[in-house]
């Protein structure tokens, strides 16, 4: 067995020294914050993925550097592994003690030490794939990851700049090449060339859709959106919005799906585009969201989020899977979080099983895994549909015994190459969405009158310490601090149809409060009484608290 080389990577690690008095933190996902601080952190992360490929035998493990839908200044990075899924949550530990090494030397006890406990084999050879977003702060972040990469000697390749579910189809494509799961041909023509496939055989001889206005956050889905479009062809016509990658304080500047789900409005660069009935989707800055909307004769706005897409696709699903004579052998499940509507989780729960688990994708796709089809999606547009394998081989097996059975089955053929099982994926979700939208003859309007929201509302709240918050019931109930919870029941009780939660955020350093109710005012007030209370129980400054705390 070597050992780690580790002159080299004391000699590189002295060029990315930590930054004192910060201490970083992967989170939900992975390490974000203001991208000018992250050096050090993409230079440890670098090592630390190669350590990590070498723990799974050589399987190529995933970097991906962006900050999603966050400001621009700000980055990040996560890590993927060999699935395209996210990190094993027992080694977010291991990365936030690495980031967090005050010195060369400490950096190198911390390595030596995961080394021990994790007893990973150091001969083993140590195969990584990275990519970014369009942030400004990326060249010189993945400059710094490279030397992490050069430091340890692993294999690395550069995925470029693209999109953050295309980078876990890399991986999984690359993990899986020349197998019998073969994912993919692990390139960007490979995986517009499933999609767009598997698009067409869904569509075919149905009716085409109106186009499709996208907003792209003016980040890299713009890119995914330009060069899916051929291969679409005829099926469907894209016109893709808010495309300036390179111009400065653009990306996810009042537009994208982040902006959309907060301020449930239309992003003001659209206003011109978007005619009454027409439907538009939003992107986050790395294409991993997706939330549809349209106006409406009187010009009003309707949003379509994450609960809506699991409704709908759902929904689908449980239909073909009846058609196609399979009721008994697979079964369709739907997973969310606290922050799905409660209108949709009543929606739903009245036709399949549904589970609530915390935020955080790796809960949601955990939870998915145990049925045959787990549908899951987060309020804000961040989901996918996971077909187990089992499901994957009945469908592969299945005779079907009617010219409607067969078809029924096809299209089910057809989602799983569709839909990209690794991650919650824009660009899939929306053909997904596109997809089952033909199918029904549904308009926006028609999608819409699934169920109907009930008014809510989102606020954050600046505490001194968010880590002072606890929750149980996945996030619903607030554990500490202690005599919070029971204040906030009594005001959920004043409210018909009244819901709210608090919990701590695991990307910003605030305490998020969510509140519902039957009726608008009621939702507002609610939430805005919930954060009064959560300030003022939490000792915040007078001077300070928003005015709009009640
Ligand atoms: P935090 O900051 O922990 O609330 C946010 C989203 C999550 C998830 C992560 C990762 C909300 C309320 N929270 O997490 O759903 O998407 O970011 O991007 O939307
Ligand atoms: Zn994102």
């Amino acid at each position: 067995m070597s050992s780690l080389p580790v002159e080299t990577i004391a000699s590189l690690a002295d060029q990315h020294p930590k930054p004192a008095h910060i201490t970083f933190q992967y989170g939900t996902a992975g390490f974000r914050t203001l991208g000018n601080v992250l050096d050090s952190v993409l230079f440890r992360v670098g090592v630390l993925a190669a350590l990590r490929s070498k723990k799974q035998d050589g399987k190529v493990i995933g970097v991906m550097v962006t900050a999603s839908h966050n400001p621009e200044p700000d980055n990040g990075v996560k890590l993927v592994d060999p699935r395209g899924e996210m990190l094993e949550a027992s080694w977010e530990g291991h990365a936030t003690t690495l980031a967090n090494a005050a010195t060369t030397e400490d950096f190198i006890a911390v390595l030596e030490n995961i080394v021990k406990t994790t007893k990973i084999d150091l001969s083993k050879p140590a195969r990584v794939v990275y990519a970014r977003d369009t942030r400004p702060s990326g060249p010189a972040l993945v400059a710094s990851l490279e030397d992490g990469f050069k430091a340890i000697g692993a294999e690395a390749r550069n995925g470029g700049v693209t999109t953050t579910p295309i980078l876990h189809y890399y991986v999984r494509a690359m993990n899986t090449k020349g197998t019998k799961d073969a994912y993919g041909e692990d390139t960007e023509d490979g995986y517009f060339t499933k999609l767009s496939t598997a698009f067409g055989k869904l569509v075919s001889g149905k009716a085409p859709l109106p186009p499709l206005i996208v907003d792209c956050a003016n980040g890299v889905g713009a890119d995914g959106i330009a060069k899916i479009s051929p291969y679409l062809g005829d099926h469907l016509k894209l016109v893709a919005v808010n495309t300036a990658t390179t111009t400065s304080g653009a990306l996810n500047n009042a537009c994208g799906a982040d902006y959309v789900k907060t301020s449930q409005k239309l992003p003001p660069s659209l206003a011109g585009h978007i005619k009454p009935g027409q439907r538009a989707c939003s992107l986050d800055g790395d294409a991993d969201r997706l939330i549809y909307y349209y106006m409406d004769d009187r010009n009003q706005f309707h949003m379509l989020d994450g609960d809506k897409i699991a409704a709908l696709v759902a929904a689908f699903i449980v239909d073909l899977v009846k058609t196609a004579g399979l009721e008994e052998d697979i079964k369709v499940g739907v997973v969310q979080t606290a922050y799905a509507n409660g209108a949709s989780t009543k929606y739903l729960t009245e036709r399949v099983p549904v589970r609530c688990v915390p935020t955080g994708v790796k809960h949601l796709h955990h939870a998915a895994e145990h049925y045959s089809v787990g549908v899951y999606f987060e309020a804000n547009g961040h989901g996918t549909v996971l077909f187990s394998s089992e499901t994957q081989a009945k469908l592969a097996s299945h005779e079907p015994s009617t010219p409607a059975q067969s078809t029924a089955l096809n299209y089910l053929k057809s989602l799983t190459e569709l839909i990209n099982q690794t991650v919650g994926d824009a660009i899939s979700d929306m053909l997904l969405v596109e997809a089952v939208l033909a199918h029904r003859s549904y308009s926006g309007v028609e999608w819409d009158s699934l169920y109907v929201d009930l008014p809510n509302r989102l606020v954050k709240v600046v505490v001194a310490d968010r880590h002072a918050f606890h929750t149980e019931d996945a996030e619903r109930k607030l554990v500490s601090p202690k005599g919070l919870q029971a204040k906030i029941d009594d005001l959920v009780k004043r409210y018909d149809g009244g819901r709210s939660f608090v919990r701590p955020s695991g990307t910003e350093d605030v305490v998020r409060v969510y509140a519902e109710a039957v009726i608008r005012s009621h939702a507002d007030d609610l939430a805005f009484r919930v954060a009064g209370l959560v300030y003022d129980e939490t000792g915040g400054d007078p001077a300070t608290r928003p005015k709009e705390f009640i």
